[in-house]
């Protein structure tokens, strides 16, 4: 695509002239067709200055999370190949499952503003424009239905790595889909799936994490935070966009390689849960506990008052001390 191209000259320039001539000689097109790609660039935020003996500079880009500006950073094979990017959008998660059969294993859908933005169990996400990461992987592994819980935990350590990685602060896991910092939740996992009795058509990880947030309603005050309330300074989320999609791929193909075994120490090292007092609102109903490990299926594994060890798939978790329980 030549906005594409021009954009990655432009890059690699950054912060010098390359002359209209230049240009439309590298990339095989007129000047007028440049100078119209150009205008459309600064409409949507990249400070391009034009002098007409010397040509164009880029001064800056804008801060946000298109394809162009993620890319850079992305050292995936197949996730984010395909990708979206939307400016305002419901749901991503919604937008995913309209899409899922027809586009590739990997898609990503990314939005800088959600206005129905979903957790679990019909509660809502609070998405607000352009300070978080609100995006949506479309997944379409070849294991069985049960075994699609795992990819929560998979997308909830990428997130931590990814932090580590970027930002060097260590963040936990609240079994199974919320990321803690400094005992508030920074970031927020909704796995959907679509499948028949033994096989998955798609899963789609919906991830949400609060970047450079830095006002929650009066009612989540208490419980959520972002990266830059607790490290004091603005993140780059192109980077750390990018280094999520890294770390997923690295551990979903460690996972279908190597069995839930291979990550097992990993979600059991990075957990807050583990070796606390929880209650979990389950299918099998209330169960109150402790939480002692995560088992080779993923599993939390829970020793209630009365000594009996029992094995939660999935379920609502609330943990002593944590996010006022
Ligand atoms: P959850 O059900 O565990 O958490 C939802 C609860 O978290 C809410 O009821 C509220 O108390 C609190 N909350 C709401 N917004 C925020 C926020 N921004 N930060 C911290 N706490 C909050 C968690 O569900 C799963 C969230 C997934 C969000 C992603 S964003 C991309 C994708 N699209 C979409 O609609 N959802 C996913």
């Amino acid at each position: 695509m030549l906005r594409q191209r021009l954009l990655r000259l432009l890059k690699e320039n950054k912060g010098e002239y390359i002359s209209g001539q230049k240009l439309s000689e590298q990339l095989n097109v007129s000047r007028t067709a440049i100078w119209k790609h150009i205008n459309e660039l600064k409409n949507e935020g990249y400070q391009i200055e034009a002098h007409r003996k010397m040509g164009y500079i880029l001064l800056s880009e804008p801060d946000l999370l298109t394809y162009e500006e993620v890319s850079p950073y992305l050292s995936t094979n197949f996730l984010g190949k395909y990708y979206m990017h939307k400016l305002v959008i419901d749901s991503t998660n919604n937008f995913a499952k309209e899409i899922a059969s027809n586009v590739p294993d990997g898609t990503v859908i990314i939005a800088e503003e959600q206005t129905a933005g979903r957790g679990r169990l019909g509660r809502s996400w609070i998405s607000q424009k352009g300070c978080g990461i609100w995006m949506s992987i479309i997944l379409k592994p070849n294991i069985q239905p049960k075994e699609a819980i795992n990819l929560t935990q998979l997308a909830a350590i990428s997130v931590v790595k990814a932090i580590e990685e970027v930002f060097h602060v260590e963040s936990k896991i609240k079994w199974p889909n919320d990321i803690i910092l400094n005992n508030k939740k920074v970031c927020g996992i909704l796995t959907e799936m679509s499948s028949e009795i033994d096989k998955i058509n798609y899963v789609i990880i919906g991830i949400g994490v609060n970047v450079n947030c830095d006002n929650f309603p009066e009612e989540l005050k208490g419980k959520a935070t972002s990266l830059y309330l607790e490290t004091n300074s603005k993140v780059d989320r192109k980077k750390l966009t990018a280094s999520i999609l890294n770390n997923l791929e690295f551990y979903y193909n460690a996972y279908l390689q190597k069995g839930f075994e291979y990550i097992r120490p990993i979600c059991i090292e990075k957990s807050i849960t583990i070796g606390r007092q929880i209650k979990v609102i389950a299918n099998e109903g209330e169960i109150e506990g402790k939480a002692v490990t995560i088992d080779n299926n993923g599993s939390l594994v829970v020793e209630t008052k009365e000594g009996k060890r029992l094995s939660i798939m999935s379920g609502d978790v609330s943990v002593r001390g944590l996010l006022d329980y």
